[in-house]
Protein backbone atom coordinates (compact mmCIF):
# COMPACT_ATOMS: atom_id res chain seq x y z
CA UNK A 1 0.00 0.00 0.00
CA UNK A 2 2.66 2.80 -0.25
CA UNK A 3 1.50 3.97 -3.29
CA UNK A 4 -2.30 4.62 -1.72
CA UNK A 5 -3.73 7.57 -1.82
CA UNK A 6 -5.89 7.43 1.47
CA UNK A 7 -8.98 9.75 1.67
CA UNK A 8 -8.31 11.86 4.15
CA UNK A 9 -10.51 11.80 7.30
CA UNK A 10 -12.41 14.47 7.82
CA UNK A 11 -12.41 15.89 11.52
CA UNK A 12 -15.71 14.80 13.57
CA UNK A 13 -17.54 15.70 16.43
CA UNK A 14 -15.33 18.89 16.74
CA UNK A 15 -17.88 21.87 16.61
CA UNK A 16 -20.66 22.43 18.61
CA UNK A 17 -23.38 19.97 19.71
CA UNK A 18 -26.70 20.38 20.51
CA UNK A 19 -27.87 18.27 23.62
CA UNK A 20 -25.18 16.86 26.57
CA UNK A 21 -27.11 13.68 25.25
CA UNK A 22 -25.46 13.84 22.01
CA UNK A 23 -24.56 10.52 21.06
CA UNK A 24 -25.35 8.36 24.12
CA UNK A 25 -28.28 6.40 23.01
CA UNK A 26 -25.90 4.78 20.57
CA UNK A 27 -23.67 4.28 23.42
CA UNK A 28 -25.90 2.81 25.66
CA UNK A 29 -27.08 0.60 22.80
CA UNK A 30 -23.24 -0.79 21.87
CA UNK A 31 -22.78 -1.25 25.84
CA UNK A 32 -25.63 -3.19 25.82
CA UNK A 33 -24.79 -5.33 23.09
CA UNK A 34 -21.20 -6.19 23.91
CA UNK A 35 -20.98 -10.12 24.24
CA UNK A 36 -17.94 -11.53 26.25
CA UNK A 37 -15.65 -13.50 24.54
CA UNK A 38 -17.39 -17.22 25.77
CA UNK A 39 -20.78 -16.20 24.53
CA UNK A 40 -19.42 -14.84 21.14
CA UNK A 41 -17.67 -18.44 20.74
CA UNK A 42 -20.58 -20.18 21.37
CA UNK A 43 -21.38 -23.14 19.07
CA UNK A 44 -24.53 -21.57 16.80
CA UNK A 45 -23.24 -18.07 17.30
CA UNK A 46 -20.07 -18.03 15.33
CA UNK A 47 -19.65 -15.40 12.21
CA UNK A 48 -19.11 -18.43 10.46
CA UNK A 49 -22.10 -20.22 11.25
CA UNK A 50 -24.05 -17.35 10.73
CA UNK A 51 -22.82 -16.39 7.44
CA UNK A 52 -23.00 -19.44 5.89
CA UNK A 53 -26.44 -19.95 6.94
CA UNK A 54 -27.55 -16.86 4.67
CA UNK A 55 -24.96 -18.67 1.96
CA UNK A 56 -22.29 -16.68 2.25
CA UNK A 57 -18.78 -16.48 4.20
CA UNK A 58 -17.10 -14.67 6.42
CA UNK A 59 -13.38 -14.45 6.39
CA UNK A 60 -9.73 -13.33 8.34
CA UNK A 61 -6.98 -12.51 6.87
CA UNK A 62 -3.73 -13.60 8.79
CA UNK A 63 -0.17 -13.84 8.89
CA UNK A 64 2.63 -16.36 9.30
CA UNK A 65 3.55 -14.88 12.76
CA UNK A 66 -0.19 -14.40 13.58
CA UNK A 67 0.09 -18.31 14.03
CA UNK A 68 2.01 -18.18 17.33
CA UNK A 69 -0.59 -15.97 18.90
CA UNK A 70 -2.83 -18.83 20.24
CA UNK A 71 -5.81 -15.83 21.36
CA UNK A 72 -5.70 -14.80 17.49
CA UNK A 73 -5.99 -18.54 16.01
CA UNK A 74 -8.52 -19.56 18.34
CA UNK A 75 -10.86 -17.01 16.75
CA UNK A 76 -9.71 -17.25 13.21
CA UNK A 77 -10.38 -20.86 13.47
CA UNK A 78 -13.99 -20.93 15.18
CA UNK A 79 -15.51 -17.67 13.94
CA UNK A 80 -14.26 -17.21 10.48
CA UNK A 81 -14.83 -19.85 7.47
CA UNK A 82 -12.09 -18.18 5.06
CA UNK A 83 -8.98 -17.06 5.01
CA UNK A 84 -6.68 -14.89 3.43
CA UNK A 85 -2.95 -15.44 3.88
CA UNK A 86 -1.81 -11.06 4.64
CA UNK A 87 1.30 -11.27 2.73
CA UNK A 88 3.05 -14.94 2.27
CA UNK A 89 1.28 -15.70 -1.16
CA UNK A 90 2.38 -12.00 -2.57
CA UNK A 91 5.36 -12.28 -5.13
CA UNK A 92 8.40 -10.93 -2.68
CA UNK A 93 7.93 -13.89 -0.65
CA UNK A 94 6.85 -16.67 -3.42
CA UNK A 95 9.75 -15.73 -5.81
CA UNK A 96 12.15 -13.40 -4.29
CA UNK A 97 14.77 -14.06 -6.93
CA UNK A 98 14.09 -15.16 -10.60
CA UNK A 99 12.34 -18.84 -11.10
CA UNK A 100 13.38 -19.32 -7.02
CA UNK A 101 10.06 -19.87 -5.52
CA UNK A 102 9.19 -20.10 -1.74
CA UNK A 103 5.80 -21.60 -0.72
CA UNK A 104 7.07 -22.17 2.71
CA UNK A 105 5.36 -19.78 4.49
CA UNK A 106 1.74 -19.70 2.91
CA UNK A 107 2.01 -23.58 2.99
CA UNK A 108 1.90 -22.83 6.54
CA UNK A 109 -1.56 -20.92 6.46
CA UNK A 110 -2.89 -23.36 3.84
CA UNK A 111 -2.32 -26.14 6.75
CA UNK A 112 -4.00 -24.02 9.39
CA UNK A 113 -7.12 -23.31 7.13
CA UNK A 114 -7.12 -27.13 6.07
CA UNK A 115 -7.27 -28.23 9.75
CA UNK A 116 -9.95 -25.60 10.38
CA UNK A 117 -12.12 -26.63 7.58
CA UNK A 118 -11.21 -23.20 5.87
CA UNK A 119 -11.54 -22.28 2.57
CA UNK A 120 -9.11 -20.01 1.06
CA UNK A 121 -8.68 -16.86 -0.59
CA UNK A 122 -5.31 -16.04 -2.68
CA UNK A 123 -3.60 -13.26 -2.28
CA UNK A 124 -2.39 -12.00 -4.87
CA UNK A 125 -0.96 -13.02 -8.44
CA UNK A 126 -0.17 -9.89 -9.69
CA UNK A 127 0.25 -6.54 -7.66
CA UNK A 128 2.67 -3.35 -8.18
CA UNK A 129 3.51 -3.77 -4.06
CA UNK A 130 5.45 -6.21 -2.54
CA UNK A 131 7.08 -7.21 -5.51
CA UNK A 132 10.56 -8.09 -5.75
CA UNK A 133 13.30 -5.13 -7.32
CA UNK A 134 14.31 -7.91 -10.56
CA UNK A 135 10.61 -7.59 -11.26
CA UNK A 136 10.05 -4.14 -11.81
CA UNK A 137 13.82 -4.02 -12.89
CA UNK A 138 13.37 -6.42 -15.99
CA UNK A 139 13.38 -4.75 -19.43
CA UNK A 140 9.98 -4.54 -20.75
CA UNK A 141 10.36 -7.24 -23.58
CA UNK A 142 10.70 -9.81 -20.46
CA UNK A 143 7.80 -8.85 -18.21
CA UNK A 144 5.17 -10.93 -20.22
CA UNK A 145 6.84 -14.16 -19.33
CA UNK A 146 8.31 -13.27 -15.81
CA UNK A 147 4.40 -12.34 -14.78
CA UNK A 148 2.85 -15.42 -17.07
CA UNK A 149 6.14 -18.13 -15.10
CA UNK A 150 5.17 -16.63 -11.71
CA UNK A 151 1.17 -17.03 -12.13
CA UNK A 152 1.86 -20.38 -13.75
CA UNK A 153 4.00 -21.64 -10.84
CA UNK A 154 1.97 -20.12 -8.02
CA UNK A 155 -1.38 -20.89 -9.24
CA UNK A 156 -0.24 -24.63 -9.94
CA UNK A 157 1.39 -24.96 -6.57
CA UNK A 158 -2.04 -23.97 -4.92
CA UNK A 159 -4.04 -25.86 -7.76
CA UNK A 160 -7.14 -27.28 -5.93
CA UNK A 161 -6.98 -26.05 -2.69
CA UNK A 162 -7.84 -22.44 -3.28
CA UNK A 163 -11.91 -21.08 -3.32
CA UNK A 164 -10.34 -18.20 -5.11
CA UNK A 165 -7.11 -16.04 -6.36
CA UNK A 166 -6.89 -12.46 -6.17
CA UNK A 167 -5.33 -12.62 -9.51
CA UNK A 168 -4.61 -9.08 -10.69
CA UNK A 169 -4.51 -6.32 -7.34
CA UNK A 170 -5.44 -2.55 -7.36
CA UNK A 171 -4.32 -1.75 -10.79
CA UNK A 172 -6.16 1.55 -11.26
CA UNK A 173 -4.91 4.94 -9.54
CA UNK A 174 -7.82 6.86 -8.10
CA UNK A 175 -8.59 8.98 -11.49
CA UNK A 176 -9.48 5.48 -12.94
CA UNK A 177 -6.27 5.56 -14.89
CA UNK A 178 -4.31 2.09 -14.98
CA UNK A 179 -1.49 2.83 -12.79
CA UNK A 180 1.71 2.66 -14.48
CA UNK A 181 3.61 0.09 -12.91
CA UNK A 182 5.90 -2.58 -14.35
CA UNK A 183 3.35 -4.65 -15.83
CA UNK A 184 1.10 -1.64 -17.54
CA UNK A 185 4.17 -0.30 -18.52
CA UNK A 186 5.20 -3.40 -20.41
CA UNK A 187 2.24 -5.01 -21.83
CA UNK A 188 -0.53 -1.93 -21.45
CA UNK A 189 -4.12 -2.74 -20.12
CA UNK A 190 -3.94 -6.06 -21.84
CA UNK A 191 -1.53 -7.69 -18.93
CA UNK A 192 -4.61 -8.25 -17.20
CA UNK A 193 -6.41 -10.53 -19.60
CA UNK A 194 -3.25 -12.05 -20.14
CA UNK A 195 -2.80 -12.84 -16.16
CA UNK A 196 -6.30 -13.76 -16.03
CA UNK A 197 -6.08 -16.79 -19.03
CA UNK A 198 -2.99 -18.00 -17.37
CA UNK A 199 -4.39 -18.08 -14.24
CA UNK A 200 -7.22 -19.95 -15.94
CA UNK A 201 -4.88 -22.21 -17.64
CA UNK A 202 -3.02 -23.56 -14.63
CA UNK A 203 -6.16 -23.88 -12.03
CA UNK A 204 -9.30 -24.60 -14.30
CA UNK A 205 -11.54 -24.58 -10.91
CA UNK A 206 -10.49 -22.04 -8.95
CA UNK A 207 -12.63 -18.24 -8.95
CA UNK A 208 -10.50 -15.17 -10.62
CA UNK A 209 -11.03 -11.95 -9.30
CA UNK A 210 -9.41 -8.52 -9.70
CA UNK A 211 -9.00 -6.66 -6.21
CA UNK A 212 -9.49 -2.65 -5.19
CA UNK A 213 -9.50 -0.07 -2.98
CA UNK A 214 -11.80 2.60 -2.96
CA UNK A 215 -13.85 1.22 -5.53
CA UNK A 216 -17.18 0.35 -3.27
CA UNK A 217 -19.32 3.77 -4.62
CA UNK A 218 -19.90 5.09 -7.70
CA UNK A 219 -16.75 6.96 -8.50
CA UNK A 220 -13.99 7.18 -11.79
CA UNK A 221 -12.26 4.46 -9.92
CA UNK A 222 -15.10 1.67 -10.08
CA UNK A 223 -16.32 3.11 -13.03
CA UNK A 224 -12.68 2.27 -14.67
CA UNK A 225 -12.79 -1.21 -12.75
CA UNK A 226 -16.89 -1.93 -14.25
CA UNK A 227 -15.12 -0.10 -18.02
CA UNK A 228 -12.83 -3.06 -17.43
CA UNK A 229 -15.28 -6.07 -16.28
CA UNK A 230 -17.04 -5.20 -18.91
CA UNK A 231 -14.35 -5.43 -21.44
CA UNK A 232 -13.02 -8.30 -20.23
CA UNK A 233 -16.39 -9.95 -20.43
CA UNK A 234 -17.32 -9.04 -23.92
CA UNK A 235 -14.12 -10.61 -25.09
CA UNK A 236 -14.26 -13.89 -22.73
CA UNK A 237 -11.64 -13.70 -20.75
CA UNK A 238 -12.29 -15.98 -17.77
CA UNK A 239 -12.85 -13.51 -14.86
CA UNK A 240 -15.50 -14.73 -11.86
CA UNK A 241 -15.73 -11.62 -9.73
CA UNK A 242 -14.10 -8.18 -7.86
CA UNK A 243 -12.85 -7.81 -4.73
CA UNK A 244 -13.70 -4.37 -3.20
CA UNK A 245 -11.07 -4.23 -0.62
CA UNK A 246 -13.61 -2.09 1.97
CA UNK A 247 -10.84 -0.31 4.22
CA UNK A 248 -13.12 2.60 5.46
CA UNK A 249 -13.61 5.52 7.66
CA UNK A 250 -15.91 5.37 10.31
CA UNK A 251 -19.27 6.91 9.41
CA UNK A 252 -18.17 7.37 5.90
CA UNK A 253 -19.84 4.38 3.77
CA UNK A 254 -20.48 5.13 0.57
CA UNK A 255 -24.68 5.26 0.01
CA UNK A 256 -23.92 4.57 -3.74
CA UNK A 257 -22.14 1.07 -1.84
CA UNK A 258 -25.54 -1.49 -2.92
CA UNK A 259 -25.94 0.45 -5.88
CA UNK A 260 -22.25 -0.08 -7.36
CA UNK A 261 -21.86 -3.81 -5.88
CA UNK A 262 -24.91 -4.41 -8.12
CA UNK A 263 -23.88 -3.30 -11.60
CA UNK A 264 -21.06 -5.24 -11.17
CA UNK A 265 -23.20 -8.26 -10.52
CA UNK A 266 -25.20 -7.73 -13.58
CA UNK A 267 -22.54 -7.80 -15.45
CA UNK A 268 -22.28 -11.31 -14.78
CA UNK A 269 -19.88 -11.47 -11.90
CA UNK A 270 -19.70 -12.35 -8.32
CA UNK A 271 -18.49 -9.36 -5.99
CA UNK A 272 -16.24 -10.01 -2.28
CA UNK A 273 -15.99 -7.58 0.34
CA UNK A 274 -12.50 -8.85 0.55
CA UNK A 275 -9.96 -6.42 2.97
CA UNK A 276 -12.87 -5.02 5.57
CA UNK A 277 -12.03 -2.48 7.98
CA UNK A 278 -13.62 0.57 9.76
CA UNK A 279 -10.94 2.44 11.19
CA UNK A 280 -11.87 5.31 13.83
CA UNK A 281 -10.23 8.23 15.44
CA UNK A 282 -7.85 6.71 18.23
CA UNK A 283 -8.65 7.12 21.05
CA UNK A 284 -11.88 4.99 20.35
CA UNK A 285 -14.95 5.84 22.11
CA UNK A 286 -18.13 4.23 22.70
CA UNK A 287 -19.54 6.85 19.91
CA UNK A 288 -16.84 5.87 17.32
CA UNK A 289 -17.25 2.37 18.67
CA UNK A 290 -21.18 2.67 17.74
CA UNK A 291 -20.57 3.80 14.65
CA UNK A 292 -18.29 1.61 13.52
CA UNK A 293 -20.91 -1.04 14.60
CA UNK A 294 -23.58 0.67 12.30
CA UNK A 295 -21.27 0.71 9.01
CA UNK A 296 -20.28 -2.90 10.34
CA UNK A 297 -23.82 -4.20 10.27
CA UNK A 298 -24.37 -1.86 7.05
CA UNK A 299 -21.47 -3.70 5.25
CA UNK A 300 -23.27 -7.21 6.22
CA UNK A 301 -26.44 -5.93 5.02
CA UNK A 302 -25.19 -4.74 1.98
CA UNK A 303 -23.74 -8.16 0.94
CA UNK A 304 -26.73 -9.56 2.01
CA UNK A 305 -29.14 -7.57 0.13
CA UNK A 306 -26.88 -7.82 -3.16
CA UNK A 307 -27.15 -11.85 -4.98
CA UNK A 308 -23.69 -12.64 -5.88
CA UNK A 309 -21.91 -11.06 -3.50
CA UNK A 310 -20.59 -14.21 -2.01
CA UNK A 311 -19.29 -13.32 1.23
CA UNK A 312 -17.37 -10.58 3.29
CA UNK A 313 -13.36 -10.71 4.60
CA UNK A 314 -12.25 -8.72 7.53
CA UNK A 315 -8.28 -7.63 7.28
CA UNK A 316 -6.99 -9.06 10.37
CA UNK A 317 -8.58 -10.58 13.08
CA UNK A 318 -8.24 -8.08 15.91
CA UNK A 319 -7.17 -4.25 16.71
CA UNK A 320 -4.00 -5.60 17.79
CA UNK A 321 -2.76 -7.11 13.98
CA UNK A 322 -4.32 -4.89 11.86
CA UNK A 323 -2.38 -2.52 9.66
CA UNK A 324 -4.18 0.45 10.19
CA UNK A 325 -2.39 2.25 12.95
CA UNK A 326 1.22 1.65 10.98
CA UNK A 327 -0.40 3.52 7.72
CA UNK A 328 -2.48 5.90 8.92
CA UNK A 329 -1.16 7.36 12.29
CA UNK A 330 -3.04 8.45 14.80
CA UNK A 331 -6.32 5.90 13.49
CA UNK A 332 -6.67 2.53 14.42
CA UNK A 333 -9.27 0.21 16.40
CA UNK A 334 -10.52 -0.99 12.87
CA UNK A 335 -11.59 -4.88 13.23
CA UNK A 336 -14.79 -6.48 15.23
CA UNK A 337 -12.44 -7.64 18.40
CA UNK A 338 -10.37 -5.37 20.60
CA UNK A 339 -6.69 -5.60 21.16
CA UNK A 340 -7.71 -8.27 23.75
CA UNK A 341 -9.88 -9.93 21.31
CA UNK A 342 -12.73 -9.32 22.89
CA UNK A 343 -15.95 -8.85 20.56
CA UNK A 344 -16.40 -5.10 19.80
CA UNK A 345 -19.63 -3.69 19.27
CA UNK A 346 -19.56 -4.06 15.39
CA UNK A 347 -18.45 -8.24 15.92
CA UNK A 348 -22.23 -7.88 17.72
CA UNK A 349 -24.16 -5.47 15.16
CA UNK A 350 -22.55 -8.20 12.59
CA UNK A 351 -23.87 -11.06 14.01
CA UNK A 352 -27.03 -9.11 14.52
CA UNK A 353 -27.38 -8.49 10.81
CA UNK A 354 -26.37 -12.47 9.83
CA UNK A 355 -29.58 -13.35 12.03
CA UNK A 356 -28.19 -13.90 15.08
CA UNK A 357 -30.53 -14.54 18.00
CA UNK A 358 -34.05 -14.26 15.39
CA UNK A 359 -34.40 -17.74 15.01
CA UNK A 360 -35.27 -19.41 11.51
CA UNK A 361 -37.58 -16.95 9.72
CA UNK A 362 -37.14 -13.07 11.66
CA UNK A 363 -40.45 -11.12 10.61
CA UNK A 364 -39.89 -7.72 12.15
CA UNK A 365 -42.99 -6.41 13.48
CA UNK A 366 -44.61 -3.40 11.21
CA UNK A 367 -44.64 -0.01 12.38
CA UNK A 368 -47.70 1.19 13.81
CA UNK A 369 -49.09 4.13 11.70
CA UNK A 370 -48.76 7.05 13.64
CA UNK A 371 -46.80 5.71 16.20
CA UNK A 372 -44.00 6.51 15.53
CA UNK A 373 -41.08 8.24 18.71
CA UNK A 374 -37.93 9.91 17.74
CA UNK A 375 -35.33 11.52 18.91
CA UNK A 376 -32.33 13.58 17.11
CA UNK A 377 -29.18 14.64 18.07
CA UNK A 378 -26.19 16.58 16.22
CA UNK A 379 -23.27 17.90 15.83
CA UNK A 380 -22.03 20.47 13.17
CA UNK A 381 -18.99 21.17 12.27
CA UNK A 382 -18.07 23.99 10.08
CA UNK A 383 -15.42 26.06 8.72
CA UNK A 384 -15.33 29.09 5.74
CA UNK A 385 -18.10 27.84 3.60
CA UNK A 386 -18.43 24.43 4.04
CA UNK A 387 -19.58 22.26 7.11
CA UNK A 388 -20.04 18.66 7.82
CA UNK A 389 -22.98 17.25 9.97
CA UNK A 390 -23.54 14.04 11.85
CA UNK A 391 -27.12 13.14 12.96
CA UNK A 392 -28.03 10.53 14.72
CA UNK A 393 -32.14 9.44 15.00
CA UNK A 394 -33.40 7.11 17.90
CA UNK A 395 -36.16 5.24 17.73
CA UNK A 396 -37.85 5.79 21.21
CA UNK A 397 -41.30 4.38 20.54
CA UNK A 398 -42.34 1.04 21.16
CA UNK A 399 -42.53 -0.59 17.75
CA UNK A 400 -39.93 -1.55 15.19
CA UNK A 401 -39.65 1.13 12.24
CA UNK A 402 -39.27 -0.26 8.79
CA UNK A 403 -38.19 2.15 6.82
CA UNK A 404 -37.67 6.17 7.99
CA UNK A 405 -37.82 9.88 5.86
CA UNK A 406 -36.53 12.16 8.73
CA UNK A 407 -37.82 15.82 7.31
CA UNK A 408 -36.42 18.88 8.79
CA UNK A 409 -35.25 22.85 7.24
CA UNK A 410 -32.02 23.26 6.37
CA UNK A 411 -30.92 26.91 7.70
CA UNK A 412 -31.01 29.48 4.51
CA UNK A 413 -27.50 29.36 2.72
CA UNK A 414 -27.01 25.98 3.32
CA UNK A 415 -26.74 23.54 0.18
CA UNK A 416 -26.01 20.05 0.57
CA UNK A 417 -23.62 18.61 -1.63
CA UNK A 418 -22.78 15.08 -0.10
CA UNK A 419 -24.39 12.28 2.11
CA UNK A 420 -23.24 9.62 4.21
CA UNK A 421 -25.72 6.69 5.26
CA UNK A 422 -29.22 8.49 4.52
CA UNK A 423 -29.98 9.65 0.78
CA UNK A 424 -30.75 12.90 0.99
CA UNK A 425 -33.08 15.33 -1.45
CA UNK A 426 -33.44 18.30 -2.81
CA UNK A 427 -30.69 20.27 -1.99
CA UNK A 428 -31.52 22.79 0.25
CA UNK A 429 -34.69 24.42 2.09
CA UNK A 430 -37.14 21.41 3.31
CA UNK A 431 -35.09 18.27 2.61
CA UNK A 432 -36.30 14.51 3.36
CA UNK A 433 -33.21 12.17 4.74
CA UNK A 434 -34.25 8.94 3.94
CA UNK A 435 -32.82 5.62 4.55
CA UNK A 436 -30.98 2.92 2.70
CA UNK A 437 -31.18 -0.48 2.46
CA UNK A 438 -29.32 -1.02 5.04
CA UNK A 439 -29.97 1.21 7.77
CA UNK A 440 -34.28 1.52 7.73
CA UNK A 441 -35.19 -1.06 10.19
CA UNK A 442 -34.83 0.56 13.65
CA UNK A 443 -35.89 -1.39 16.72
CA UNK A 444 -37.13 0.21 19.64
CA UNK A 445 -34.72 1.80 20.76
CA UNK A 446 -32.10 1.48 17.92
CA UNK A 447 -30.61 4.31 16.35
CA UNK A 448 -28.96 5.10 12.79
CA UNK A 449 -26.18 7.58 12.51
CA UNK A 450 -26.20 9.82 8.94
CA UNK A 451 -24.79 13.01 8.12
CA UNK A 452 -24.05 15.03 5.41
CA UNK A 453 -21.58 18.08 3.91
CA UNK A 454 -23.20 21.15 2.89
CA UNK A 455 -21.60 24.99 1.90
CA UNK A 456 -22.92 27.88 3.52
CA UNK A 457 -23.11 31.52 3.31
CA UNK A 458 -22.67 32.73 7.21
CA UNK A 459 -24.96 30.81 8.83
CA UNK A 460 -23.97 27.49 10.23
CA UNK A 461 -26.71 26.42 12.71
CA UNK A 462 -28.08 23.13 13.08
CA UNK A 463 -31.60 22.47 11.91
CA UNK A 464 -34.13 22.98 14.90
CA UNK A 465 -37.32 20.93 14.30
CA UNK A 466 -36.80 17.48 12.85
CA UNK A 467 -40.31 15.04 12.06
CA UNK A 468 -40.06 11.55 11.28
CA UNK A 469 -43.33 10.12 8.96
CA UNK A 470 -45.19 13.30 10.09
CA UNK A 471 -44.70 12.77 13.73
CA UNK A 472 -42.59 15.61 15.80
CA UNK A 473 -38.48 14.03 17.09
CA UNK A 474 -37.30 15.34 20.33
CA UNK A 475 -33.67 16.80 19.66
CA UNK A 476 -32.66 15.78 23.62
O1 LIG B 1 -1.70 -6.34 5.63
C1 LIG B 1 -0.61 -6.18 4.75
C2 LIG B 1 0.55 -5.58 5.51
O2 LIG B 1 1.04 -6.47 6.48
C3 LIG B 1 1.65 -5.22 4.56
O3 LIG B 1 2.65 -4.51 5.26
C4 LIG B 1 1.11 -4.36 3.44
C5 LIG B 1 2.18 -4.01 2.45
O4 LIG B 1 1.68 -3.42 1.33
O5 LIG B 1 0.05 -5.05 2.78
C6 LIG B 1 -1.00 -5.27 3.61
O6 LIG B 1 -2.11 -5.79 2.93
C7 LIG B 1 -2.61 -5.00 1.88
C8 LIG B 1 -3.25 -5.92 0.88
O7 LIG B 1 -2.32 -6.87 0.47
C9 LIG B 1 -3.79 -5.16 -0.31
N1 LIG B 1 -4.69 -4.12 0.08
C10 LIG B 1 -4.22 -3.24 1.13
C11 LIG B 1 -3.71 -4.04 2.33
C12 LIG B 1 -3.26 -3.09 3.43
O8 LIG B 1 -2.14 -2.36 3.05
Amino acid sequence: MSVRTPRLPRPRHAGRAFGAAAFTAVAALAAATLLPTSQAGAAGTTLRSLAEAKGIYFGTAITQSDLNNSALTAIAGSQFGMLTPGNEMKWDTTEPSRGSFNFAPADRIVSFAQANSMRLRGHTLVWHNQLPSWVSGLPAAQVKAAMENHITTEATHYKGKLYAWDVVNEPFNEDGSFRADAFYNAMGSGFVADALRTARAADPNVKLYLNDYNIEGLNPKSDAMYNLVKSLKSQGVPLDGVGFQAHFIAGQLPSTFKANLQRFTALGVNVAITELDDRVQLPATTASLAQQASDYAGVVNTCLAVTGCVGITQWGVGDADSWIPGTFPGYGAATMYDANYRPKPAYTSSATALGAGTGPSPSPTPTAPGGASCKVTGAVNAWNTGLTEDLTLTNTGPSTINGWSLAFTLPAGQTVTGSWNASLTPTTGQIAATSLSYNGTLAPGASASFGFQATHTGNTSLPTVFSLNGTPCATA
